[in-house]
């Protein structure tokens, strides 16, 4: 397949000053007739990108073309000789309903819940209608929309400007968006939804009406997600002075969707799992996610819709923005560092892992075969830690500054990563030098420590980056360093600052600091002010005072897991060390901070242990460890967990921070016990039976399947009862089995052989692949590697995006031992010799790669 390279790049030869697009849905096919108004901006011919398309007419200027005016291939069609001014008048038709890799306009769900949604980020736009579908052609758009009158809702960007009835049984809607936008940002819905609606009104005075649709049966699991969309606009326009643009924000749920949402001008299309909520189906991990998109798809509305990409390379100038700005949101409404906590372990346990990889590459890839590829941890989150830095760095008020320059300078625009760093260094030109970060893959590794003389700590940092195979020799990057020093005894403050370090090493001086002669404790790298790997030279002692003088949750937390990770990697094995400190906090913290609690026990899950390891990984070893540290932290709390667990009993459901931090505690609680073999069997039917929420009830079947008590049979087909007719439970139901250790392949494989496993609905085919992928110890082994490539090579032909994105979880094969290696390597190769889709072969190649 050929690669496209950023260097490449090239300004669209024409624009597009405005589209009329007609779509008209039947039963078995759609078509789609449109009006492009054109004009030459540059040299060059008049391409528009189609795929998929049957062909029926075109003119140009109103004269009827024939075969012989133009060139068509399976991507494009070419016209010759085309007037510098153009009207494009196009007729196509394209079928929906066979349209399995939901990408463009596709038929989701059957029967009532049957409706028809598009999907065009990042090119689906093409399969609906020829177009130059880039990212920096905008074009103003008027779309018509037809159906049957059994889809009352028709729906597409912008406001509505007329319907009416054509015949008996046929109805349309024509919509107008008045704001220019790339084809990648246009949506149109064709089904049969009940709408949940609200009104707010903006702070420039704009009445906006807010209305979320879905079937029927789910409107009234609406409130979180239309709550969390007015809080989120508030938000924007108090933190970044950004206020909605349309009379008109839509949000449309759907079961079958290949990610989580799409920020679609003005219309909104979510995965039903982004956007339903209720405490009785929905756990408080999900609820929270669900706030969290819908506040990321609305913020896309100015950093992605007004200000967009200029070309796919571009894409963290959205995505890493958007991310960094749902975080803070997040952050709002919880304890801060509960959410870094949050933010920093997903990181660690994928971002760090695929830049550990041969899939590797920038924040801002400058290659690729397939753009759908890079959709990916390191462009989203590691994105985002870009602009995190560049907020550390510049500081509340300069960082705001920045960021009113971007929205003042491009707005209307398709820019790049260079203008928004140009916009962002007004008030500080070292922004400048954090391109860099966008440029260079890998993770820096931030090597440090200290030397105390007499009242003065010199601290010295080094920093070192892996070379990538295929990229440049790394070179240093600023890395900002947020370091705290605490007197040794009493644990005050004594010094803070935000250090920089731009070199490859550097030493940074305190002095004068009143140390009494006791060895200080320095905590560095507070809130995690750069993703990096730390490797510091604390004592465990000053860990352990780190957890005690800290004022900063999150480094509290990485104390812990520091500690931890010292003992799972045998560099301690002082276990008492660590329990006793916790028994010495918990009792405290777990009022104040109940979810911060929680997190405290966390340990790193068996593959983000598997990350150590660039060869000879052996998956039973790294779980033999790791479970026996865990048992040996459980039987030395064993005494107090039972008691921690009993003091935070069932009470009424409420949706706040710690309401939500009892609930996770006592979930990890109720593990930590069952690991100490204590006998919980009551308290978990208990727990099941009481349960005010979801989170509780899941909690407890969770529980008792994956420690096997006697009852979990009977709760898990009591389960099911409850919950057939609810599609996102019934996910939770085969998540929470496929990913059990007491579930093996077999069980795994029987999930998925089930009439209720439906390979064309995403949500359903993750749970398995999920679950099984979370358990290294099956994963590689031949049946359980047979069975995930089997699933592959079956996605591959109904949804390419799908198989791609479920190969990730296999990238670092190449770090097994011996034979398991080799078998995992041949099935690999099997795999690619029968693939079809561009995107399973582009990851299947860059896998494989000179590992082969
Ligand atoms: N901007 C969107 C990215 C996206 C996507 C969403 C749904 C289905 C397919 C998709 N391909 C790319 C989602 C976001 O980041 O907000
Ligand atoms: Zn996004």
């Amino acid at each position: 397949p050929q690669k496209i390279y950023l260097k490449d790049y090239t300004p669209p030869t024409y624009r597009v000053d405005d589209i009329y697009l007609d779509i008209k849905v039947f039963n078995d096919h759609a078509t789609v007739s449109s009006v492009l108004n054109m004009s030459r901006e540059h040299d060059g011919k008049l391409v528009l990108l189609g795929r998929e398309l049957e062909l029926l007419n075109i003119s140009i200027n109103d004269k009827v073309l024939t075969a012989d005016d133009y060139a068509l291939d399976d991507e494009s069609l070419t016209i010759h000789n085309a007037p510098d001014t153009a009207k494009v008048a196009i007729d196509v038709k394209i079928t929906p309903q066979t349209n399995t890799a939901l990408e463009g306009l596709y038929q989701s769900g059957t029967g009532d819940e049957l409706m028809f949604v598009t999907q065009c980020e990042p090119e689906g736009f093409r399969k609906i209608t020829f177009f130059p579908d880039r990212p920096d052609v905008l074009t103003e758009y008027t779309t018509r929309v037809e159906a049957d009158k059994r889809f009352p809702v028709l729906l597409a960007n912008g406001n509505l400007i007329e319907k009416g009835d054509v015949g008996d049984d046929r109805h349309f809607a024509v919509w107008h968006d008045p704001t220019k936008k790339p084809s990648y940002l246009f949506a149109c819905v064709v089904a049969d939804l009940a709408v949940m609606s609200d009104h707010y009104t903006t702070i420039e005075g704009r009445e906006v009406l807010l209305e979320i649709y879905a079937v029927p049966a789910d409107i009234d699991k609406c409130h979180v997600a239309m709550t969390a969309l007015k809080d989120a606009m508030a938000w924007d326009e108090e933190h970044y002075g950004r206020a909605y643009d349309l009379d008109r924000y839509m949000i449309v749920a759907t079961g079958q969707f290949n990610m989580g949402a799409m920020e679609n001008k003005g219309l909104n299309i979510f995965n039903t799992s982004c956007v339903l909520s209720s405490p009785k189906t929905t756990t408080d991990e999900r609820s929270f996610h669900v706030k969290a998109v819908i506040a990321h798809e609305y913020f896309h509305n100015w950093t992605g819709n007004r200000i967009t990409c200029r070309d796919w390379f571009q894409l963290c100038l959205k995505e890493g923005f958007t991310v960094f700005r749902d975080q803070s949101f997040s952050s709002s409404h919880r304890s801060p560092a509960v959410q870094r906590i949050d933010d920093v372990g997903f990181l660690k346990a994928h971002q760090f892992k695929e830049d550990a990889g041969v899939l590797a590459h920038p924040v801002r890839p400058d290659s690729f075969v397939e753009i759908n590829n890079f959709y990916t941890v390191t462009v989203y989150e590691k994105g985002a830690e870009i602009v995190r830095m560049i907020a550390t760095l510049l500081g509340k008020d300069k960082f705001r500054q920045g960021t009113d320059e971007y929205f003042a300078r491009y707005d209307g625009q398709a820019v790049t990563i260079e203008d928004f760093l140009s916009a962002m260094s007004v008030g500080d030109g070292r922004v400048l030098d954090f391109l860099a970060w966008y440029t260079q893959a890998g993770t820096p590794v931030l090597t440090g420590g200290f030397d105390v003389a007499g009242d003065s700590v010199k601290l010295t940092f080094s920093q070192q980056t892996r070379h990538v195979a295929g990229f440049d020799e790394p070179k240093a990057l600023p890395i900002p360093i947020d370091v705290a020093i605490f007197h040794g005894e009493s644990g005050e403050l004594l010094a803070q600052e935000l250090l920089l370090l731009t070199k490859d090493s550097d030493m940074f001086g305190f002095d004068g600091l009143d140390l009494g002669g006791v060895r200080p404790v320095v905590s560095v790298l507070r809130n995690f002010s750069a993703p990096v790997k730390l490797e510091f030279d604390y004592t465990d002692e000053d860990l352990v005072k780190i957890v005690q003088f800290e004022n900063e949750g999150f480094n509290q937390w990485q104390a812990v897991q520091t500690l931890v990770g010292r003992l799972l990697f045998g560099k301690s094995d002082n276990v008492a060390l660590l329990t006793d400190t916790l028994k010495r906090i918990v009792p405290t913290l777990m009022h104040k901070d109940p979810m911060l609690t929680a997190r405290l026990f966390d340990m790193p899950s068996e593959s983000e242990l598997a990350v150590a390891y660039d060869k000879d990984y052996n998956p039973q070893a790294v779980k033999a460890t790791r479970t026996a540290l865990k048992e040996q932290i459980a039987h030395a709390l064993a005494d107090h967990v039972q008691v921690w667990y009993d003091s935070l009993p069932i009470v009424p459901y409420e949706d706040t921070p710690d309401a939500r931090g009892v609930r996770l505690l006592r979930n990890v609680l109720f593990n930590l016990a069952l690991t100490a073999k204590l006998d919980m069997t009551e308290r978990t039917e208990r727990q099941y039976t009481n349960a005010t929420c979801m989170s509780e009830q899941l909690g407890a079947l969770g529980a008792m399947i994956e420690f096997g008590l006697p009852n979990a049979d009977d709760y898990t087909a009591q389960f099911y009862e409850e919950y057939h007719d609810n599609d996102l439970v019934i996910d939770s139901w085969f998540s929470v089995q496929a990913g059990a250790d007491s579930r093996d392949v077999a069980f795994i494989k029987a999930l998925m052989e089930r009439a209720d496993y439906d390979w064309q609905t995403p949500n359903r085919v993750r749970t398995t692949l999920g679950g099984l992928a979370s358990k290294p110890t099956q994963l590689w082994t031949k049946d359980g590697i047979s069975l995930y490539l089997s699933a592959v090579a079956r996605l591959d032909v109904i949804n390419p995006v799908l198989a791609s994105r479920s190969l990730s979880a296999l990238a670092r094969w190449y770090t097994l031992s011996g034979d398991d290696k080799e078998m995992v390597k041949a099935e690999l190769i099997a795999l690619q010799q029968k693939a079809s889709s561009k995107n399973v072969l582009e990851f299947l190649n860059n896998m494989l790669g000179d590992k082969a």
